[in-house]
């Protein structure tokens, strides 16, 4: 199964918004195995957005992502990259199809409340930037044969 990076932003645990946008991934049947908060700071953003850094609303983005702490999760499924990048929907929430997650909740190209890797590789590099081995929590799926037919993968 795939794993993938979800980071709540800043603004969504200030707004209030972190058991709505948990329980949309929680509904959709992704698996959460791991999750924390965490406080970021300017040279883990330098890092995880090194390919905006020359974009002239990098230092306002980064602000906004050290404005409050964020929560870090890992989703797991089939195709779960893929799956969760398109529950996000655009990056500008004002283009964002109603029905994703920035497009229910948010306004903004900046505050679009959640981060999602883009493919598998940076969802690799990414859950390595913030998870160690043992954030990670293994346990029983007992409802497995209801969200998925025994050939899928
Ligand atoms: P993504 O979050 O949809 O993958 P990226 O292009 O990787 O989009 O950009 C990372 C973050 O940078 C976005 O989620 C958003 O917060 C911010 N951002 C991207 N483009 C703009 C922009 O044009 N204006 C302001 N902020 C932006
Ligand atoms: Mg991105």
């Amino acid at each position: 199964m795939e794993r993938t990076l979800v980071i709540l932003k800043p603004g969504t645990l200030q707004r209030g918004l972190v058991g709505e946008v948990i329980s949309r991934f929680e509904k959709r049947g992704l698996k959460l195995v791991a999750m924390k908060m965490k406080q970021l700071d300017q040279p883990i953003l330098d890092e995880h957005y090194a390919h905006l850094k020359d974009k002239p609303f990098f230092q306002w983005l980064c602000d906004g992502m050290m404005a409050a702490p964020v929560i870090l999760c890992c989703w797991e499924g089939f195709e779960a990259v893929r799956v969760v990048r398109a529950m996000a929907g655009s990056t500008n929430a004002r283009n964002a199809a109603p029905g994703t997650i920035r497009g229910d909740y948010s306004l903004s190209a900046q505050e679009n409340i959640v981060h999602t890797s883009d493919s598998v590789e940076n969802a690799k590099i990414e859950l390595d930037r913030f998870f160690s081995p043992e954030d990670y929590c293994d346990y029983p799926s007992p409802l497995n044969a209801s969200l998925y037919a025994p050939d899928e993968k």
